[in-house]
């Protein structure tokens, strides 16, 4: 109950205290700072506030007690895609995004993303750590695809992951050499660029950490942590990675503590897909989403990192913002990777002008206020990750679709990721977020209506790849050429005889 009246009291405060910005020049005295930390690799599951019993987490879980949680947040099940929905407010097939690597990681250059928004509305902006949403240094149309030329004031920054000890990193494209633990430094630095700011402007920061990913390494005081734990030596290892963010975050939360002044400074906590160490499968979990007899404690979901249940794409997002959202709040509505930069234009006075945009703003549900995202939402989810663009549509099924409460999976019956043995399942994940139990046949009409939205969205979708279509069109492409069907060399072979 003092929990509520808290809540109440800080937005009664924050409405006579607050006005959007509705003006897009200069600075404005209304405009906060935000800090956007977003993890690599880490689920609901990895955190004491879900219930982890083994993890510790105190700055997490203190965060969670301060903050308001999105409970049904969905990002794409791997890396470089869900940072091409921050980056870009579209689904990350319209983006060009279809995998981390063959250079389909490649964010098109040909729209405006969120960095670009914080300038128009007069913010200084850095991004640190893990970019991983550039490949080669230009885009289709010519135009620089690194971070520090897109928006970003400054990039210190790697393409894909920071090394684990002493790395090296690019600062605008000279590079430099650090000495220590990749999470101390990539939290340190934060803070120095924040510091060393004209406290009259606003700032951005996009905090990527490339921790807990794998390779495992970490700080003997971290894995000491876990030492008697039980866990193999992988397990440990992946623990004692999410403990130093873990103090890190404490570090940055203690630091923001003493700093806060008349701007306030909005803190984001946020994960980029579901449950992994590393590997294809999400480390511990079966093909079809069941943890592992030794698999780690996955917060009641099924499935983890590349698959398409809850466990793979509904991550932790936990926003703090004193005298906003300042005390423990659920929300549930159906929100999306893709919300971020329609959220942040809302929140900084910007009118985004993309016209492929598919994010929603969730400053209401920030606010407080019935959300503004559409009852009937549906987002689609697909794990791109073919392997050669020829064979993009024999992979089309990978994917499962999401409404305000069901969810419609092709499951796969057998190892490929290809389309040739899946078999559909429905889950009311609102009453069953285990999705423990396939409904299909008591809501058929349910699935059917999911089925046929799905249809025409890929057709769009694959309009969107323009990575993979320019492979397509050029014949240059980049991948590993799938193995030529055995059966049918034999059969052929057999022909010719
Ligand atoms: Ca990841």
């Amino acid at each position: 109950m003092k929990k509520l009246v808290a809540a109440v009291l800080s937005l009664v405060i924050f409405t006579t205290a607050y006005a959007a910005p509705d003006n897009q020049s200069g600075t404005d005295a209304d405009k906060p700072n935000i800090i956007f930390v977003l993890t690599d690799d880490m689920s609901w599951g990895e955190m004491g506030c879900s219930g982890n019993k083994i993890i510790r987490t105190p700055n997490l879980d203190r965060l969670y007690e301060q903050s308001l949680r999105f409970r049904n947040f969905h990002v794409a099940s791997y890396c470089a895609p869900t940072r091409a929905q921050l980056m870009s407010g579209r689904h990350e097939f319209f983006a060009g995004v279809t995998d981390t690597r063959y250079e389909r990681d490649n964010l098109r250059d040909d729209i405006t993303i969120l960095p670009q928004y914080f300038k128009q509305a007069g913010y200084r902006t850095a991004m640190i750590g893990k970019w991983h949403l550039a490949s080669v240094e230009t885009g289709l149309t010519g135009k620089p695809l690194a971070p520090y030329k897109r928006g970003f004031d400054m990039a210190l920054y790697v393409r894909n992951q920071v090394n684990r000890f002493n790395p090296f990193l690019s600062r605008n494209g000279t590079l430099e050499k650090f000495e220590g633990y990749c999470g101390d430094i990539l939290f340190a630095e934060a803070m120095k660029w924040i510091e060393n700011g004209d406290v009259e402007q606003p700032y951005f920061l996009y905090l990527a950490t490339s921790i807990p990913h794998g390779p495992v390494a970490a700080p003997e005081e971290y894995l000491a942590l876990y030492q008697d734990s039980g866990l193999t030596k992988k397990q440990a290892g992946y623990y004692a990675m999410v403990s130093n963010v873990d103090t890190n975050m404490g570090r940055l939360m203690q630091w923001l503590e003493k700093r806060q002044g008349k701007r306030k400074t909005i803190l984001i906590f946020m994960t980029d897909n579901g449950h992994a160490i590393s590997g294809y499968q999400g480390a511990g979990h079966n093909a079809d989403g069941t943890l592992q007899p030794d698999g780690l404690y996955n917060a009641g979901l099924r499935g983890g990192k590349n698959q398409q249940w809850q466990g793979g794409t509904c991550v932790p997002f936990f926003l703090y913002w004193p005298g906003v959202a300042d005390a423990a709040r659920d929300n549930t509505t159906l929100a999306s990777g893709m919300d971020i930069l329609p959220t942040f234009c809302d929140i900084i006075g910007v009118k985004p002008d993309d016209p492929g945009l598919q994010g929603h703003s969730l400053l209401n549900d920030v606010l407080g206020k019935p959300t503004s995202v559409p009852k009937d939402r549906i987002l689609y989810n697909h794990c791109g990750r073919w392997t050669y663009p020829a064979e993009l549509e024999s992979f089309k099924y990978n994917a499962s679709v999401i409404t305000d409460r069901y969810r419609l999976v092709w499951e796969r019956k057998g190892k490929s990721n290809k389309d040739a043995e899946r078999s559909l399942a429905l889950y009311d994940y609102r009453s069953d977020p285990g999705e423990k139990q396939n409904v299909i046949d008591q809501h058929p009409e349910v699935a059917k209506r999911l089925q046929e939205a799905f249809e025409p969205w890929w057709e769009e979708a694959k309009r969107g790849m323009v990575n993979d279509l320019h492979q397509l069109k050029t014949g240059n492409l980049i991948g590993t050429k799938p193995k030529k069907n055995k059966d049918d060399a034999l059969k052929k072979r057999k022909e010719k005889k």
